[in-house]
């Protein structure tokens, strides 16, 4: 079998070729013949330049990470970089699709980079948790000037072709045929000497300002919070900025070693996989094919109806909102407007681009303008008797064919399946919100939902480029099933003596974005209330009597000030204190850990049910479901993978320390007590 790297002359260039799909990562295998192949060039004496490609969707697209976490195979990375590098003839890099980490690393190897106006570079390490490590950090401050490459190794984020030959990186942009380009490039250099080799080029940092990381480090700390590696991608920067090239690689080598046997990049690798295994339905049936989906229906242009529509107008499919009224109906479209144009303002999108969205929209109050939708998406009220009377109605208007999806965060799909003709065709598709924002969302099969019906929702999910998630029918499928433990426990731990402030700080010190607390003052303490003011059996029933539903009212479990910054409530604290006065429960300390225990080890005791139950496909896809949902800290890999990395023997004793205090709701999850008698885990 011939190896991934080809070589072929053309004139006296000799074309380096790589093909190894998907995406050309630089395995063994691939890092083995780009050495032979420099060593070719080097004997002989007819080639007087290389050009570097690779075929297929993309430049080389990194180190190939399933072969992280096994022995390291030479020849290493930073080697094949420097052998390019040492090269006595001038290597062009022939850039197309994608160079990413160490694929931009070889391309800082080659002498000359050459791309395509397509192209994108990056160093997206930090989101592994890691950073360049074949001299990246000390190359591309030389290159490319050292604040493009703190903001591009902190980010993670790729800059594109144009932006890349603005600031150095690329040398020359070609429309059309790369490799031809390339190589008439080539021949331009080939008798250029000496050979500029990006770890010489002092230019670019001897001009920097010394104060710009600390000032870098200030502007980005909140960003930065509770993560290692861009603190470490940082420090390599200032090492090139200060250190000879030869002395920057060792350091260099050294954060990358620390990084990498740390807890944060094993937590960043396991969600990068997970993330794509999401998107798989295991035991498919052969040769399920998607529906073809050309224009999709919303119900209801609400703030979720209105956000989910948004997510197709982006990617260009055309929608047919339709609501009760005129007046909610051109409410939901101003919103939709207005959100577009704070992206433009903010320069992600352009004025045409709003134009383009907007122009695929048909607002309607007429109900049968829904006929000619592939795919309808109810957003309404989330109460069964209304899904239920939507459902109904368009079951009688929708063509043979068409998917009805419910957007609803809890209720029984096959419940609302049962009351259409079409029960096959219906799924649950739960955004979450703000629904044009968040990237996750579970895609609910009912007991009758078709294989196809599934297929098409999932692949419709990676279209409007959301994380789709497969989760079967519970109350709270995955996601707010779990939520439901934690929150119902932090409501108990006020009774019995903690604080909102102590359980949301130790949610927050944990990595949380907020705590269950915050959460609830920013989407409404008033979510699922009975409204009934003199109905008072809970705190939350006596928060929201008293006017105090959270942030919009400008108090909830916290006072808010003009700009919505929280102050603790002595009104609440004493409301709290009346409550365990009135169910007789002795208020006491209650430790931190106790906090843990009672709202995150339940969690992953609830995550544990849910796999059981074969709500959830794979344990990874829970994870999957927190990072994207709620925001659960990549760096700590998602509940399974932290439960994983606690021990799930030392979940189980937590769980018993406090299951007197859990009961009467609280059962253990048999698959947990299974697996942590055998030492087993549940994404190793
Ligand atoms: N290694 C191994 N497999 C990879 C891979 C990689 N670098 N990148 C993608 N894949 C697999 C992926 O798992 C999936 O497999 C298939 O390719 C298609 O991926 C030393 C240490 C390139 C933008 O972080 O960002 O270099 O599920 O679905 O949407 O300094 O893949 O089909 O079996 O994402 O078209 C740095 C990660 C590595 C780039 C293409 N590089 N990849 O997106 O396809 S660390 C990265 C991506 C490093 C050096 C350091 C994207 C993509 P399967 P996909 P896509």
């Amino acid at each position: 079998m011939p190896g991934p790297i080809s070589t072929r002359r053309h004139g006296d260039v000799l074309i380096v070729l790589s093909n190894n799909p998907p995406v050309n990562a630089l395995s063994t295998a691939v890092r083995q013949g780009l050495v032979d192949a420099i060593a070719e060039a080097e004997a002989d004496g007819d080639v007087r330049a290389v050009v570097i490609a690779c075929e297929g969707q993309t430049f080389f697209a990194g180190a190939d990470i399933s072969e992280f976490g096994k022995p390291p195979q030479q020849p290493w990375l930073p080697t094949v970089v420097e052998a390019i590098e040492n090269c006595s003839k001038p290597v062009v890099a022939a850039i197309h699709g994608t160079a990413l980490g160490g694929g931009l690393e070889i391309a800082l190897g080659c002498h000359y980079r050459v791309a395509d106006a397509s192209a994108k570079l990056g160093t997206p390490e930090v989101k592994l948790g890691l950073l360049p490590g074949a001299g990246g950090t000390q190359r591309l401050p030389r290159v490319a000037g050292v604040r493009k490459a703190l903001e591009m190794v902190t980010s993670g984020t790729p800059i594109g072709a144009r932006d890349g030959f603005a600031c150095g990186l690329v040398d020359r942009l070609v429309e059309g045929d790369l490799i031809p380009h390339a190589v008439a490039y080539a021949e331009e250099v080939r008798d250029v000497r000496p050979l500029p080799k990006s770890s010489e080029r002092q230019g670019k940092i001897e001009e920097c300002d010394p104060a710009l990381f600390d000032d870098f480090r200030k502007a980005n700390a909140k960003r930065f919070r509770g993560f290692d590696a861009p603190e470490a991608n940082i420090k390599a920067v200032q090492i090139a900025c200060s250190t000879p090239y030869s002395e920057g690689v060792v350091e260099e080598r050294k954060l990358f070693m620390e990084l990498m046997t740390g807890a944060q990049s094993a937590a960043q690798r396991h969600l990068f996989f997970a993330e794509r295994k999401a998107g798989r339905i295991d035991r498919l049936p052969e040769n399920t094919a998607p529906r073809a989906i050309a224009r999709v229906g919303v119900i209801g242009a609400g703030t979720m109806g209105g956000g989910i529509a948004m997510n197709f107008l982006s990617a260009g499919i055309p929608v047919t909102i339709v609501e009760m009224g005129q007046e909610s109906l051109d409410r939901g479209t101003g919103i939709m407007r207005r959100n577009y144009e704070a992206s433009a303002a903010k320069g992600k999108l352009t004025a045409d681009q709003v134009e383009t969205a907007m122009d695929y929209l048909q607002p309607t109050l007429d109900f049968a303008a829904l006929a000619d939708c592939d795919l309808v998406i109810e957003a309404v009220y989330e109460n069964m008797d209304v899904k239920k009377e939507v459902f109904e109605r368009v079951d009688k208007i929708a063509k043979p064919g068409a998917i009805l999806a419910s957007n609803t965060s809890y209720l029984d799909l096959n419940e609302i399946a049962a009351v259409t003709s079409r029960p096959a065709d219906v799924v649950g598709l739960h955004f979450f919100s703000p629904a044009n924002i968040m990237k996750l969302i579970e895609v609910v099969r009912g007991d009758a939902t078709a294989p196809d019906v599934l297929l098409t929702a999932m692949t419709l999910g990676k279209r409007i480029r959301k994380v789709p998630v497969v989760a079967g029918v519970c109350h709270g499928f995955i996601g707010n099933r779990m939520l439901r433990q934690r929150q119902n426990e932090a409501t108990r731990l006020l009774l019995e003596g903690a604080s909102p402030e102590q359980i949301d700080r130790v949610h927050v010190d944990f990595g949380m974005p907020m705590g269950p607390f915050q959460m609830q003052d920013l989407a409404g303490v008033d979510i699922g209330w009975h409204r009934d003011p003199s109905r008072v059996e809970t705190i939350r029933d006596q928060l929201c009597a008293m006017e105090r539903r959270g942030q919009k009212t400008g108090a909830g479990f916290y006072d808010y000030d003009d700009k919505r910054r929280p102050t603790p409530s002595p009104l609440v604290q004493q409301v709290i204190e009346d409550f365990s006065a009135r169910n007789g429960v002795q208020r006491r300390e209650i430790t931190d850990q106790e906090i843990v225990e009672r709202t995150l080890y339940t969690m992953v005791n609830e995550g544990a049910k849910i796999l059981e139950e074969g709500i959830a496909q794979r344990a990874s896809d829970i994870d999957v479901v927190w990072v994207y949902g709620y925001g659960w800290p990549v760096y700590r890999g998602g509940p399974m993978f932290w439960a994983d990395s606690e021990g799930l023997a030392k979940i189980v004793d937590g769980l018993r320390r406090q299951e007197e205090r859990l009961k009467p709701e609280f059962s253990f999850s048999n698959l947990l007590l299974d697996m942590a008698a055998k030492g087993d885990s549940f994404t190793r």
